[in-house]
């Protein structure tokens, strides 16, 4: 399945297996093309047919993806080349980190600590789209609305928080980074992923986010604003291409916000 070194002349060719319009999961894996200036086809956001071929291509994959997103990789050769088909955000992004110089080089234990950072960021991720989906991910929020009121409280008051300060924490830490990245002094997955939740949890729980920020200088303030001033991102932002928050995995509902 793995293309063999020497036998494909030029890079591979990358779409993006994710539902249409919303950022969602999605997101964390546009970041990583765009901060990288990586041309990517962003498949269900082209067109009408868009969202039926990434039903198809991950139902047709060889494993089949449970869910998007999934990452598309055509590699071409002189046979016609191949493809493969890889599902699980933090898998996608563990894939493309390496090839994209996402993560330092020459250290393999510093790939495991960008990794597990990306991954307590995911974390977060899940812990606030389950503030709106408690009890049942295929029910709508308004049919689980009074788990969902505890639930915002226990997130707010205590999982915020924990997160927060472990992440001040290592940032702290990092003194080669100065406060801007996580691992090291460059760039890597880590920190774009876990931008796009702070990006995230700022847009559904804004008004937790300014009572509680000052308690967080280097997160909320330095590394964030480090991050989103990053040439590709800041170029993305400023392209019109990033899909706004809305009713994906980041919602904001007053009531979970008080
Ligand atoms: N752990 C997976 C979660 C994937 C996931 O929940 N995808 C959502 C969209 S963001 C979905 O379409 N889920 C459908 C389902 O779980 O039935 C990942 O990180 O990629």
């Amino acid at each position: 399945m793995t293309p063999r070194q020497g036998k494909y002349h030029t890079g591979p060719k990358y779409e993006l297996l994710y539902h249409p319009e919303i950022p969602g999961r999605g997101e964390y894996v546009r970041l990583v093309f765009e901060a990288t200036g990586t041309p990517y086809i962003d498949v269900s956001n082209q067109g009408k047919a868009g969202y039926k071929k990434v039903e198809q291509t991950i139902t047709e994959a060889n494993p089949p993806a449970f869910a998007p997103p999934a990452l598309l990789i055509h590699y071409e050769g002189h046979d016609g080349g191949s493809s493969v088909v890889i599902s699980q955000t933090p898998n996608i992004l563990l894939y493309l980190g390496p090839k994209l110089g996402l993560v330092p080089e020459g250290d393999e234990t510093a790939l495991y600590y960008v990794n597990g950072l990306a991954l307590t960021a995911l974390d977060m991720c899940n812990e606030a789209h389950d503030v709106h989906h408690p009890i049942d991910v295929e029910k709508y929020y308004e049919e689980q609305k009074p788990e969902a009121m505890k639930k915002s409280y226990a997130f707010r008051k205590k999982r915020i928080p924990k997160f927060f300060a472990y992440f001040e924490t290592v940032l702290t830490k990092n003194t080669e980074g100065d406060g801007k990245y996580l691992v090291g002094n460059r760039l890597t997955y880590a920190d774009t992923t876990l931008w796009q939740v702070l990006e995230g949890i700022d847009f559904a729980f804004p008004n937790t986010i300014r009572k509680i920020s000052k308690n967080y200088p280097v997160l909320l303030s330095k590394f964030r604003e480090n991050i989103k001033d990053q040439k590709g991102i800041s170029e993305y932002i400023s392209s019109g291409r990033r899909r706004p928050f809305s009713i994906g995995v980041f919602r904001h509902y007053p009531e979970l916000d008080v």
